[in-house]
């Protein structure tokens, strides 16, 4: 019978073998995993809880607010908020970040996340998530402001996603690779179902949303194009493609089996350089892809080595199968 390794045990091996995972850190990304399984919990309940549809409200996006959105950020703040493990966290849901109450202790770490990414698909019952990033809290200041969290995605000590599909699975990284745990219901614990994850270097899937075509860039176009025209075109193979709608999703199809996933700039709305947002959406999912053998770009360059000056900025990505990334980036450079 082989040894069930908890997402526990996983933890306090990989600080005793690489020192990757300070005490603090082990209990943040506990608790986050703990998070993700009580809104796991409410998904799964879908009409049956009552927490389909939306809220009412809109986010600082300009999104409505589906009621699980809102469920999911306060399940993460109600768990983060009394460890002594966080200094302050921000949400794709709040305007302004969300500094730990004085009655608890501070801590030295700084959460982000997109609580339910993909919530357009709750209601049709496709997959969704949980994407989250962990920066460390600038020293030489007390106190914490929203310029802390303004840290280029090299700067994460822990990224990861839980997406909410036929299981619940979460993906983390704390910079020595990639590893997979599922949810097992019965006993209420992640356990380790995949170790050291890579992305195949070559793809014949592609993401994107099509729908989209005529607003995109040169060089986005000539990429999708090449991939259409198949065999007989200048790629000499024929491609496939998904769009799930759910970056988690997607992603997590691409790590575990490869592909490559755009959303790239485009001209309905020109002066947003994209549509997902750097810190708590590109960041996270560009590391847990470069540290799975892939690239993370923004057509021209490196995800991780972008210097955010918002909270809420959005970048265009282009992420999966490193040598189709470098393709896509070969145009943009040559398109000047
Ligand atoms: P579109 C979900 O709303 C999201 O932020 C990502 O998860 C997803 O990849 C993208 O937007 C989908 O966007 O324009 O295809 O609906």
């Amino acid at each position: 019978m082989t040894t069930r390794v908890s997402l526990t045990r996983y933890l306090v091996e990989k600080e005793r073998t690489t020192g990757h995972i300070p005490a603090q850190l082990r209990l943040l990304l506990e608790v986050v995993a703990r998070a993700c399984k009580g809104i796991s919990h409410a998904v799964n309940k879908g009409a049956l809880g009552g927490v389909l549809g939306t809220a009412g409200s809109e986010n600082v996006q300009g999104e409505v607010q589906k009621k699980l959105d809102i469920i999911s950020n306060d399940v993460l703040i109600e768990a983060n908020e009394w460890g002594g493990h966080l200094a302050a966290l921000a949400s794709e849901e709040m305007d302004s970040i969300h500094l730990i109450p004085s009655r608890y202790p501070q801590g030295e770490y700084l959460l982000l996340f997109d609580p339910l990414d993909g919530s357009s698909n709750i209601d049709v019952n496709v997959s969704i998530g949980t994407i989250f990033s962990v920066l460390k809290k600038p020293e030489g200041h007390p106190g914490v402001q929203e310029a802390d969290f303004l840290q280029p995605g090299s700067q994460q000590v822990a990224a990861g996603y839980c997406v909410y599909g036929p299981q619940t699975t979460l993906v983390l990284t704390v910079g020595d690779g990639v590893a997979a745990f599922t949810l097992d219901r019965e006993q209420g614990s992640f356990v380790l179902t995949q170790e050291d994850i890579r992305i195949p270097e070559d793809t014949k899937e592609f993401a994107i949303n099509m729908s989209n075509q005529r607003h995109w860039d040169t060089p986005v176009r000539r990429y999708i194009d090449e991939c259409l025209q198949g065999k007989d075109g200048p790629r000499g193979k024929d491609f496939s493609m998904r769009w799930i709608a759910s970056m988690v999703a997607d992603v997590h199809r691409i790590l575990t089996r490869g592909g490559i996933f755009l959303y790239p700039w485009d001209k309905r709305e020109p002066e947003k350089p994209g549509k997902l947002r750097l810190l708590y959406e590109a960041n996270p999912m560009a590391w847990l892809v470069e540290q799975a053998g892939g690239a993370a770009t923004n057509g021209r360059e490196r995800i991780l080595g972008i210097q955010p000056s918002k909270l809420h900025e959005r970048v265009s990505v282009v992420l999966g199968s490193k040598n189709e990334v470098e393709r896509v980036t070969q145009y943009h450079t040559a398109q000047g």
